[in-house]
């Protein structure tokens, strides 16, 4: 399989293989924790993700077999954030949280070690989450000063229940690929050498179905959650489809040749 670049970063791979976008957080070295820079590639990333007609879906995941994510680089958190080149603190992978979860594709975690702290959270906000047989998952917070009591804490809570989100950072144990599944927060495992295959065969399959039935599903599905803002999202998307429809059209047409729009004619379904 060969992935072309869509654009060169420094602390992320961005990359591009028949409809489908991976996404690589690049910083083996510490476990591909995310700096401020790292995110802002990775928004950066998103947003060409979003408008590019020819991604229909996303993977998320992290370089070499060592881990998918270790969160936070704890080299540069500081006060008051994690502190960028430009010496200001941000907690800017919140933004990342709100992008994945926006993005009318489906966003797909492929979990190839580690998914702890905020590398964690990364993947329950994601999607899907197909993980290699041997990731770890875990929340560390509480043990490193830290925490993420939001899709972190609440959206997790939905994949695993109150009991086990509690314990989850509570304890700040770790969890093997297979106790994740078990929990209900991972689709599937899968032997490491099979991951990539596994994960893109699934993109393949949702490449088939209606790119916009899973839009409205993943709308859907958010807005139980996001309250205003997830409806917001989902009747964004249904003035899409009412533009897609003649009716919408003939309310602009009669406005610009100046008569009385003529809705009588549409239908009034049941
Ligand atoms: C991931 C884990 C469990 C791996 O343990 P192990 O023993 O297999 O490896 P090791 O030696 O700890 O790590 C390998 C190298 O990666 C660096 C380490 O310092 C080490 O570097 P060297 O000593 O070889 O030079 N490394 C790993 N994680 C790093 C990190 N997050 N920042 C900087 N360097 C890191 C183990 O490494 C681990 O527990 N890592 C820390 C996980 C963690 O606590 N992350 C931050 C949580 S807070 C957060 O992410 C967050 C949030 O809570 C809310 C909002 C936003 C972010």
């Amino acid at each position: 399989r060969k992935w072309e670049t869509i654009k060169s970063f420094n602390d992320i791979k961005f990359e591009f293989f028949e409809g489908i976008a991976k996404i690589t957080i690049n910083r083996p070295e510490v476990y591909n924790a995310f700096r401020p820079e790292t995110n802002i590639e990775m928004l950066e990333a998103m947003d060409i993700c979003r408008e590019r007609q020819d991604i229909c879906v996303v993977v998320l995941t992290g370089e070499g077999d060592k881990a998918f994510c270790s969160g936070g680089d704890q080299n540069v958190k500081g006060s008051g954030g994690y502190i960028g080149e430009d010496g200001v603190p941000r907690l800017n992978v919140l933004d990342l949280h709100k992008r994945i979860r926006e993005l009318p594709k489906p966003v797909i975690a492929m979990v190839n070690g580690y998914a702890i702290g905020g590398g964690h959270v990364l993947h329950v906000v994601c999607d899907l989450t197909i993980a290699s047989e041997n990731a770890r998952f875990g929340q560390t917070g509480p043990k490193v000063g830290s925490f993420d009591a939001g899709f972190g804490s609440s959206y997790l809570a939905r994949h695993v229940g109150q009991k086990k989100a509690r314990e989850i950072w509570f304890l700040c144990k770790q969890y093997t690929a297979a106790e994740a599944e078990t929990m209900g927060m991972v689709n599937k495992v899968v032997p490491l050498e099979s991951l990539e295959d596994e994960t893109v065969e699934w993109c393949k399959i949702m490449m088939q179905r209606s790119p916009m039935a899973l839009r409205m599903i993943k709308r859907g599905l958010n807005a139980e959650l996001d309250g205003q803002r997830g409806l917001m999202e989902f009747a964004g998307d249904a003035t899409l489809m009412f533009y897609l429809m003649e009716e919408a059209q003939e309310g602009k047409n009669a406005f610009l040749e100046k008569r009385d729009p003529d809705f009588k004619k549409y239908p009034k379904f049941p």
